[in-house]
Order: C-alpha cells, then sequence, then structure tokens
C-alpha cells in the first residue's frame, strides 16, 4: 500500500488549554513522524508525496469564505502584532447572530470554530492545506487503480464542517477526498468513522446528501466530545435520509463490543455498495489515549483492518487522530496490516 506523506505537517505545532493552563496540543507533530517510521519499518509500501491541489478543490466541500479565512487569519493576527497563537474565544451560541460575518479576527476565529482546539500559527495554513492534498493525492492513487493507499494527514479533518474548525481539525480532509472521489467519477461513496470522536464536520458536510453514505463508530457524546452531535437518532435529512448511521458506544467498549459494532457497521457500508471507501482512521480507540475511554488493544487494530477489507472495496485511509504517540505507530500500521491480510 502507497503512503502519502509530507514533512509541512511540522510547521504545525500548537497550544491549547489543558485544564486551565496553555500547554502544546496533544495533537502533535511527533505523531504524524513516528507512524511513518513504522510504515517504513515493516515494509508497507512507498512513501510518495503529494502533488499541489488549487484551494478551489477545498471549497468543493467548505465555503469560499471559510478557506480563505483559513488562509488569512495569522497574517491578520500579526497585523495587530500579536505573535503567540490565534485563539477564538467566543463564538455565536443560540440566539446571538451568526448571519454576518465579523471583520475583526477576534470576532472571525470565534464565527469559524466549534471550539477552542484549534490555535493558528504561522505555519498552520501550509500544513492544513498540505494535509488536504494528501488526501486528494491518495484519492487520485486510487483513480489510477490501486486498492488502498494511506493518506498520513496531519493536522487531522474530521471535526471540521463547510464554515468551522475545532478539535484540531481545519480542513476536513476525509470530505475533501470522498467529494474528489465523485468528482472523479465515483456513483457511490462511503466514509467510515472510526476514530474514537464522532466525525461531526463530515457527518454535517455530507447530511443531506444519498450519494455519500457515513458511518462512524464513537464515544457516546453524552459523555464524550463532540458533545453536541453523533447521537443514534441522526440518520440524515431530506434526501440524505437514511445515509448516515452512528453508533455511539460507552465508555470502557473494548473488542467485544466494538468489533461486533464495527461489524454492523461494515455491513452497511457494504450494502451501500460504494465504487469508493474513505476511512477516517483515528487510533484514539487505544485503551491509553490520554484523552479517550475505549480499551481497545494493539492486536485488535489488525481485527480493525481485516473488517474493512471483507467490504471489499477501494479503500482509502486518511489519518484522523490518536495521541497515545508511543503507540500510534504500531496501532494505525497495523490496521493497514490487517486490511492488507
Ligand atoms: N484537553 C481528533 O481526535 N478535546 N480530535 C480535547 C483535551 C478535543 C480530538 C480535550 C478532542 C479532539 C481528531
Ligand atoms: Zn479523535
Amino acid at each position: 500500500m502507497l503512503t502519502v506523506y509530507s514533512t509541512a505537517h511540522r510547521l504545525h505545532h500548537a497550544t491549547e488549554l489543558k485544564d486551565g493552563v496553555l500547554k502544546p496540543c496533544f495533537e502533535m507533530p511527533s505523531r504524524a513522524d513516528t507512524i511513518r517510521a513504522r510504515v517504513q519499518a515493516v515494509g508497507l509500501g512507498d512513501v510518495i508525496a503529494p502533488r499541489a491541489f488549487d484551494p478551489s478543490r477545498y471549497a468543493r466541500v467548505h465555503s469560499e469564505r471559510y478557506v480563505r479565512f483559513l488562509e488569512q487569519a495569522w497574517g491578520e493576527w500579526r497585523e495587530l502584532g500579536r505573535e503567540h497563537d490565534a485563539l477564538p474565544l467566543i463564538w455565536p451560541v443560540r440566539d446571538l447572530r451568526s448571519d454576518i460575518e465579523p471583520e475583526h479576527i477576534d470576532g472571525k476565529l470565534g464565527f469559524y470554530a466549534m471550539d477552542a482546539g484549534v490555535a493558528i500559527t504561522a505555519g498552520t495554513w501550509e500544513a492544513v492545506r498540505t494535509s488536504a492534498d494528501l488526501a486528494l493525492t491518495g484519492m487520485a492513487v486510487l483513480e489510477a487503480g490501486e486498492r488502498s493507499a494511506f493518506a498520513l494527514c496531519r493536522p487531522p479533518g474530521h471535526h471540521a464542517a463547510a464554515e468551522y474548525m475545532g478539535g484540531y481539525c481545519y480542513l476536513n480532509n476525509a470530505a475533501i477526498a470522498a467529494q474528489a472521489g465523485l468528482d472523479g467519477g465515483a456513483r457511490r461513496v462511503a466514509v467510515l468513522d472510526i476514530d474514537f470522536h464522532h466525525g461531526n464536520g463530515t457527518q454535517s458536510i455530507f447530511y443531506a446528501r444519498d450519494d455519500v453514505l457515513f458511518v462512524s463508530l464513537h464515544g457516546d457524546p453524552k459523555q464524550s466530545y463532540p458533545y453536541f452531535l453523533g447521537h443514534r437518532d441522526e440518520t440524515g435529512a431530506g434526501a440524505g435520509l437514511g445515509f448516515n448511521h452512528n453508533y455511539p458506544l460507552a465508555h470502557g467498549t473494548d473488542w467485544n463490543g466494538y468489533g461486533a459494532a464495527l461489524a454492523d457497521a461494515c455491513r452497511r457500508v457494504a450494502a451501500h455498495a460504494p465504487d469508493v471507501l474513505v476511512v477516517s482512521l483515528g487510533v484514539d480507540t487505544f485503551k491509553g489515549d490520554p484523552i479517550s475511554h475505549f480499551r481497545l488493544e494493539s492486536e485488535d487494530f489488525l481485527r480493525i483492518g481485516a473488517t474493512i477489507a471483507g467490504i471489499g472495496c477501494p479503500t482509502l485511509f486518511v489519518m484522523e487522530g490518536g495521541y497515545m504517540v508511543d503507540d500510534i505507530g504500531v496501532n494505525a500500521v497495523n490496521v493497514l496490516c490487517g486490511f492488507e491480510g
């Protein structure tokens, strides 16, 4: 299996609030480099560089003004003489107005964010757009006839919706790739999201559509981030009714519960008969993850890969979360090795 990777991810290394104190994000550069090292150690296949795509490709699932905001935010922040990470601190909740885009960067940051887990720094845009290009390159690899590919994306993407960032995510790499699959001639695409956290951004982007099936296994939002989406009764809207399926799982879920839910989720994906499958690959379901609450073992990730292979469809793996850096390489690559059988 080809891996698409770039060192540009290292340009993004940001801070977040942990227990009220500003510290380096759990989502850190060593994550991607540890996975890349493991890809090479097991001899998964060649590691290739991404092609550069025009940002209009990102605007197939995001709004143009949001993409422009991401590109320009750091410059606007710097114009005010600010040097530390740009962080949102106010949001247009409930009865506040969200129909007028603020002009001031402080207003824009809140307007285009769902939380404060998305600092923007000098190198963020370059890392973010390269991450999306990795996913687009991975889809191009499938279109060239490969059965599978691995886009080693960082920053991750599945919390980012059409017009907002959140949870370490800026552009929705998996959604951008799924849309590229359709634009390239696929008639039906499925996105299977196995990150511990619900992929609220991907769900939101495709919620009213019947050409992209979204299926997600995740910590129950009553207990887990992102808290405000990911319940079982969210099954799609309008033409998309029946094309969204959530599997919220309890704190402490191990392979017993997870394997059964995954088998059911994969049956649903296979029934959709997709021309191409995009897997949002998070390994924060691991027992040692510092911000998540499942109990999967490293060997369980081999089983996940084998179960996904059973769908029998060309598959693009897009890296999402996973914060136990010591084990992230083994766990992520175990999914890919399990898939290859
Ligand atoms: N203080 C992904 O896995 N909350 N995002 C973290 C830690 C945000 C996770 C709380 C978690 C977002 C792609
Ligand atoms: Zn996650």
